[in-house]
């Protein structure tokens, strides 16, 4: 607990809504974040006020992505939380698809969740979706939603990779799952944008099968050994790196601070697949850009992205 929640808490209740792409196979980032929501919750911190399921994770498709959040919120014994299920369809730039009836009501009953709160605090553990169509499809007012905390952003060119093991890495995938959504929020709410970074999840800050084993839930260790295992493959010793369970240290005092969290200058590139790439756009941050940007604050810190490449 104390490796992420390490310090006394910058809010007393506040009210969160959690969205998550949680798997019970692929990484366990998402039901480690799970867990210390719980804690912050425990402490008074917060208040979960609901859990949304959004497609992401491995492809999986936001049914099976609410089916998993069932299944492990069961086992986290959270099954008191408010589940509900998110959109299945991303936004799209040209606004071109009208939203689907389903996804309607799916959003409405979100909706409604958040309006009945002040200032919510939306932890977007998976693709930004929800938020962007809140907001966009005006469901609900911008000052309900004091804070959108979540994954992405690299340094123009920086690849996700060990640079040891198989040459398979990680990518910017809350990004580029739904790019357009990561769009419009930078369009119209960059200081509603708080993230956390690929490096904020490596080196000292990466856990281990033990540590999460130390959590005391059967399913998360033995979910914990077979990534770590997997981890091993492409260069990452048995150790694990959590990108979403970082945010957490935003309801922490200091906690920001601790991550290198800053106003940067952000922007949406785009980039031609045959770069070898698979995203389209990519959410760059760099001090160079002088047009075109946008300030939000970021936990990206160039000095440990020259550590990275020693
Ligand atoms: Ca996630």
């Amino acid at each position: 607990m104390e490796h992420f929640l390490n310090g006394p808490c910058r809010f007393a209740y506040h009210p969160v809504l959690i969205v998550t792409d949680v798997t019970t196979s692929g990484e366990i980032d998402d039901s480690v974040s799970l867990m210390m929501y719980r804690e912050l919750e425990r402490r008074g911190c917060i208040r979960i006020v609901g859990v949304v399921s959004i497609f992401g994770n491995g492809g999986a498709s936001a049914k099976e992505v609410y089916r998993n959040l069932h299944d492990r919120l069961h086992q986290l014994g959270l099954s008191a939380w408010a589940v509900l299920e998110g959109p299945a369809r991303r936004m799209s730039f040209s606004q071109s698809l009208p939203p689907t009836a389903e996804d309607q009501q799916r959003l409405f009953a979100i909706a409604a969740i958040v309006n009945q709160h002040e200032r919510v605090v939306i932890a977007e553990l998976g693709p930004f979706t929800v938020s962007a169509r809140l907001l966009s499809e005006g469901l609900v007012r911008p000052k309900r939603i004091e804070r959108i905390l979540g994954v992405g952003g690299r340094a123009p060119g920086e690849r996700f990779s060990t640079g040891h093991g198989l040459p398979f890495s990680f990518r910017d995938m809350n990004v580029d799952e739904d790019q357009a959504a990561v769009w419009y929020l930078l369009k119209h709410h960059p200081r509603k944008l708080w993230l956390v970074t690929y490096q904020t999840g490596i080196n000292e800050r990466m856990l281990t099968p033990e540590t999460i084993a130390a959590l005391g839930i059967s399913e998360i260790s033995a979910h914990a050994k077979r990534r770590a295992k997997r981890l091993t493959l492409i260069g990452y010793g048995g150790k694990i790196p959590a990108w979403d369970t970082w945010t957490t240290s935003y309801f922490i005092e200091g906690g920001s601070q601790k991550l290198s969290c800053r106003q940067q200058k952000v922007r949406l590139v785009y980039v031609p697949v045959d770069t070898g790439e698979v995203e389209r756009r990519q959410l760059w941050v760099s001090d160079r850009f002088d047009h075109d940007f946008r300030w939000v604050e970021m936990c990206w810190c160039a000095d440990s992205l020259k550590e990275n490449k020693q």
